[in-house]
């Protein structure tokens, strides 16, 4: 079976778009592959966090992710932290990667261009411990948004350039870019995409919001004075993204189905088709949700989740410190 493996980064709440872009299709992904989810605490701490909206975040994570429906007997997740290996190999990955192709990494260069300040060396070391969450694992695919493929292919090039100089040491993965619902756009400004980053709060669904705010958010969507429910995201960027929202909802519906269920009915019978959808599958997460954080599941599921993966981090990094002549035999 070959292997599959994700890192998520919960600097916020989950919303729509990371259900419908990520979640959704690791919970698939289970079945098909040998699959591996760790929470990126180490990540997160590369631009400054509250201490507990840190800690609920990361908890939320966890436990939505069991409620989407990823399953700890099918998947291994674990938090970053719990095994040490990611650390440790991620100073030698770090030893191995070009300043240059850092100073590349264009998440890195952007906010530098914004002018942030203060940016800490982690942030910009971060490809380096990426790419030491991935090799520890040998996956043959990291499913990721547009935004991490460059990441994945500096992983690329540092494996090749140490299994040149040590050996055979690690499996060289394969980014994996979704293309259907890989772009949700906000609600509320259907140019840009939706985003925990959103300060009107009026565009982003969070996986967490009542149900009442869900489909408020939804009624008063931004749409176009056309009147048709028709795919087209150049001219109707607002409707076209409900229709994504309402076709990734309820098994991909084809646009052409939808478009003729709506045929001659106003926006206001198509957005609350499309609430419907979107607080059903709220309501059974939320629900879910509340039974997981009333059991234990999140500490059993990590525990074991860290156990397993670090059977193979430890023996990957005993392997390369070896190859590197850094162990006294
Ligand atoms: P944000 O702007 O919300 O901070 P992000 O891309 O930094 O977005 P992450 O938490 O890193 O968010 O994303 C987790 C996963 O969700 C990634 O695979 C990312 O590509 C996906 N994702 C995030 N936003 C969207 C969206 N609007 N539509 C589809 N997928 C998304
Ligand atoms: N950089 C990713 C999170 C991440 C990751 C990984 C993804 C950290 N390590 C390894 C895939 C594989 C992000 O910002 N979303």
């Amino acid at each position: 079976m070959a292997r599959m493996l994700s890192g998520i980064k919960p600097t916020g709440q989950l919303h729509l778009g990371n259900y419908i872009g990520a979640l959704k299709h690791f919970v698939e992904y289970q079945d098909e592959y040998d699959m591996f989810t760790f929470i990126a605490n180490l990540h997160c701490i590369t631009v400054p966090q509250d201490p507990q909206e840190l800690q609920k975040n990361l908890h939320d994570c966890v436990a939505l992710y069991l409620a989407c429906g990823l399953d700890p007997k099918r998947s291994t997740i674990f938090l970053q932290t719990d095994v040490k290996e990611h650390a440790q190999l991620g100073y030698i990955m770090c030893c191995h990667t070009y300043m240059g192709e850092l100073n590349r990494m264009t998440q890195f260069k952007d906010k530098q261009a914004k002018g942030e300040t203060n940016l800490s060396g982690g942030l910009y070391t971060y490809p380096a411990l990426m790419a030491a969450d991935i090799l520890l694992y040998d996956p043959d695919y990291v499913p990721v948004g547009e935004d991490q493929k460059q990441h994945v292919e500096l992983t690329r090039d540092v494996a090749e350039r140490m299994n040149h100089r040590y050996g055979d040491l690690f499996k060289v993965p394969e980014p994996l870019i979704a293309k259907v619902g890989a772009r949700i756009m906000s609600l509320s400004d259907p140019d840009r995409k939706m985003s925990k980053s959103d300060e009107t709060n009026k565009g982003c669904i969070y996986l967490l919001d009542p149900l009442n705010a869900a489909r408020k958010k939804i009624m008063s969507a931004k749409t176009d004075s056309l009147g048709v429910v028709h795919y087209d995201p150049e001219n109707q960027p607002g409707i076209s993204n409900l229709m994504q929202i309402l076709s990734s909802l309820s098994n991909d519906r084809p646009f052409a189905e939808i478009e003729q269920e709506f045929a001659g009915k106003g926006y206001g019978d198509f957005k609350r088709a499309v609430a419907d959808a979107v607080c059903a599958t709220l309501e059974q997460i939320q629900n879910r949700y509340a039974e997981i954080c009333a059991s234990d599941l999140i500490e059993t599921t990590l525990k074991e989740g860290a156990e397993r993966a670090s059977v193979l981090a430890a023996e990957k990094l005993s392997k390369v410190q070896k190859a590197i002549g850094m162990e006294i035999l």
